[in-house]
């Protein structure tokens, strides 16, 4: 699927080693029941790339949602992942044994726990996604005025990608300029006031939603409106 200012696939040197490119969206699970998520993951795996899952599903419904989940779609577990390198390893492992297709860390607890990261990622064939500049108004307290380094950083740890604020398009195309053809993965579209068409126009090349899809009453016909946006209909 071709959408509005998007790139041409052939030129498009961006590879992703587990999530195909779409509709350009990723679902984020944030519901704490087992039985609601698989629910709406059934209903919705079509509208989505990938389903980002983290600590309120996680916490509440046992690691082994990533592997339930995993049967509609890849799956991204956002753990924000943000220790020592032993720790981050360990976690690693753990989403990763469990059938995660990407995690996702914090650049800011430096260069050697996001290489721990790299490394386990690597090893199991999957898709290391870096925190930049965070979506929400204290981002720009301590993350913002650090947010390039942490893209430089997230780029010489072999990233994937890294995750910019669809609250914030001109901050994509900063780090757009920083991390050429890496993935950018973008939350902050409906329900924290970002839009979806000015974040892909900015450079993201994934748009993560969640509120706005799953908080519906109608959660599929949530995931066609933001589709159409996209298409600019
Ligand atoms: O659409 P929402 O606001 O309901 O959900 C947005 C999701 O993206 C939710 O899972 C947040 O935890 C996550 N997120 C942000 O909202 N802002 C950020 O800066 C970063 C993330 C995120 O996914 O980080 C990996």
């Amino acid at each position: 699927m071709r959408i509005k200012g998007d790139k041409d696939p052939n030129t498009d040197l961006t590879k992703l080693i587990s999530m195909k490119k779409q509709t350009r969206l990723i679902l984020a699970l944030d519901v704490t029941s087992r039985a609601k998520a698989v629910f709406l993951v059934e209903q919705l795996s079509t509208y989505f790339d990938a389903v980002k899952i983290g600590y309120p599903l996680i916490l509440s419904a046992g690691i082994g949602i990533v592997k339930e989940i995993s049967a509609f779609s890849p799956v991204i577990t956002d753990l924000k992942i943000a220790d020592i390198p032993n720790t981050n390893r360990l976690i690693c492992e753990a989403a990763l044994g469990a059938g995660a297709s990407g995690v996702i860390a914090h650049a800011f607890p430096g260069k050697d726990s996001l290489e721990a990261c790299a490394k386990s990622v690597a090893a199991h064939g999957a898709d290391l996604f870096v925190v930049t500049e965070m979506s929400h108004p204290g981002a720009e307290q301590f993350m913002a005025p650090l947010a390039e380094q942490m893209a430089r950083l997230a780029l010489d740890a072999g990233a994937a990608g890294v995750v910019a604020p669809a609250t914030r398009p001109e901050r994509i195309k900063k780090i757009r300029s920083i991390i050429g053809d890496r993935i950018i993965i973008s939350p902050g579209v409906g329900a924290q006031g970002g839009s979806a068409l000015k974040a892909l126009e900015a450079g993201a090349d994934y748009l993560i939603v969640g509120r706005s899809v799953y908080g519906a009453e109608d959660p599929a016909a949530a995931a066609r409106k933001v589709l159409s946006e996209l298409h600019g209909e």
